[in-house]
């Protein structure tokens, strides 16, 4: 494939609306000639969908993804020798709509595991991995989005043996109703999620639906903008060994595989640029830099859920794993930079250029809100209010995992030694995959607040739930007004005694799952916790 078929390929699906005359024919269009032979032209995955003939489309979006050690070009940077999903970073995208399934074969082509013999909040099993639809509301039990499979290499003795190397699937049905926005997919395999996210394996799921048929929105270019942090040493990624791994690698980070991509935009021209923290350490406080103090984003979508109207910001917060969805409309001609504080390079370059969309492009007033609002008064019962504390205690263990990423509150892990000394307790706060922390069951609406204590910045934890939305109703005890859907909320560390609070409708799907730090260094090392979601009359 030539790279400019990528990019015709890749932008497809958002050029769909283009093909049917709106302005953004022209716009994309001249995107794509501005890019022209001299430069590398904005990249886009590859992008998989249901096959479709006339008006038939058919109800399965089928793909296989191969996962193997890989040499992987990453323009702007180097190569990097990585395990990833079909050689690229990020993985396919995959668009499906709401009522369709997602049919898909893993490939493990990575080598044999080491044996381990540590502790299950140990770092391990690196060739190991699964599948999670990250903010997606689907069956996290069976072949579904369960991240309590293995997806194991072969054995040494498999090898030797010239067994194929082992495939997997995963089927996933997206409900009929289900929110139509930006998610996606990564390995979660506790022990090796960090290590494998690190090196790109990552991939954008879109889930198609009403939103796509505002006019507006239909008229914009379609563009995803999926921002991974790789760590890189020597042109790898160093496996996890030790506490200090984070800081002995440097961070790269790219949008769409490349370091500091340009996309062009004419004066006048809407872009739905598809935001995506496809990332696992730092969060980034995003903004578009420039000449007229930048570019404003028009902010329609959250997690996954559309607004109920555009919220204009200059700055948005994404924590690791969160996606914003913005519309971002080019004034004159300039050349501009999307940013995020504390990252030294851009992420990328934006170049306004070329002849003027006339009339310019317009914005919606309002949108079709994706779920509605839950009401305070729907909680369940005062036993319903519970609460996570992220806390963290340093330089407790021997070995190479000092710190103790614990996360307390009012479920928490029980301590392993009966009045001992909890700063030193390898059980109390972490996680136990025997032991069920949240029980919750489906039908009932209940209240959730966050915590974090930790003074020092570089423990940062997001919150991260599995197969519910949350809506955020409050932080630091004040309101938020509207309420704003997440699966996925930041609290940075520096400032103990930052909360949010949510309201949760438990929905659909039983089975066991987690809920975790999404700082994925300390999942692996224990700050998670198991969620089981039960049907039945309450107790
Ligand atoms: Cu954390």
């Amino acid at each position: 494939m030539t790279r400019r078929s990528v990019l015709r390929a890749a932008a497809g699906a958002g050029l769909a609306a283009a093909v049917e005359g709106g302005a953004a024919g022209r716009a994309a269009g001249a995107a794509a000639g501005a890019a022209g032979a001299a430069r590398e032209e904005f990249p886009q995955p590859v992008v998989v969908s249901a096959p479709r003939a006339g008006g038939w489309v058919a109800p399965v979006v089928e793909q296989v993804l191969d996962v193997r050690f890989s040499q992987v070009r990453v323009p702007g940077y180097g190569p990097v020798l990585t395990r990833a999903y079909n050689r690229a970073i990020p993985g396919p995208t995959l668009r499906v709509r709401g009522g369709q399934t997602l049919r898909l074969t893993h490939v493990n082509g990575l080598p044999p595991n080491a044996p381990h013999h540590g502790g299950h909040n140990v770092p391990h099993h690196p060739n190991s991995f699964n599948l999670h639809t990250h903010g997606m509301h689907v069956c996290p039990s069976g072949e579904a989005d369960n991240v309590l499979r293995e997806f194991a290499p072969r054995t040494p003795e498999e090898v030797a043996a010239g067994m194929p190397e082992p495939r997997y699937s995963s089927t996933i049905h997206v409900p009929a109703d289900h929110p139509a926005g930006t998610y996606w997919y990564h390995p979660h395999l506790h022990g090796a999620t960090a290590e494998q996210i690190a090196g790109g394996m990552a991939g954008v799921v879109i889930v198609e639906g009403d939103v796509d048929d505002v006019p507006e929105i239909r008229a914009a270019a379609d563009v995803v903008v999926c921002v991974n942090e790789l760590k890189v040493r020597g042109g790898r990624v160093p496996a996890f060994t030790s506490g200090d791994w984070l800081t002995t690698a440097p961070s790269v980070f790219t949008v769409n595989g490349a370091a500091n991509p340009t996309l062009t935009l004419r004066p006048g021209e809407v872009q739905r640029w598809r935001l995506v923290a496809a990332t696992a350490f730092t969060a980034l406080r995003v903004q578009v830099t420039g000449p007229g103090g930048g570019l404003a984003m028009h902010q329609i979508a959250q997690d996954g859920v559309t607004f109920p109207t555009p919220v204009s910001v200059r700055a948005l917060e994404m924590a690791m794993g969160n996606r914003a969805d913005v519309l971002v409309r080019a004034g004159t001609a300039g050349r501009f930079e999307l940013r995020a504080a504390g990252v030294p390079v851009p992420l990328m370059t934006i170049e306004v250029a070329g002849e003027p969309v006339e009339p310019p492009m317009g914005l919606p007033d309002s949108l079709p809100q994706g779920r509605p609002f839950l009401d305070e008064s729907d909680v369940a019962h005062a036993g319903a209010d519970r609460e996570v504390v992220f806390h963290t205690d340093p330089a407790v263990f021997p070995g190479a995992f000092p710190n103790a990423f614990r996360i307390l509150g009012t479920h928490a892990t029980p301590a392993a030694h009966h009045g001992g000394d909890l700063r030193r307790d390898p059980a109390h706060g972490l996680f136990d995959p025997a032991y069920v922390n949240h029980t919750l069951r489906l039908g009932t609406t209940e209240r959730w607040t966050v915590r974090t204590d930790e003074t020092a910045p570089v423990h940062n934890h997001p919150f991260h739930l599995h197969t519910n939305q949350f809506l955020v109703t409050h932080r630091n005890g004040l309101r938020l007004d509207p309420p704003v859907w997440h699966d996925t909320i930041g609290l940075a560390g520096g400032t103990p005694g930052q909360s949010v609070t949510f309201l949760v409708r438990y929905e659909d799907f039983t089975g066991r799952t987690v809920a975790h730090c999404h700082q994925l260094h300390h999942e692996d090392l224990g700050m998670m916790q198991n969620v089981a979601y039960v049907s039945g009359p309450a107790r």
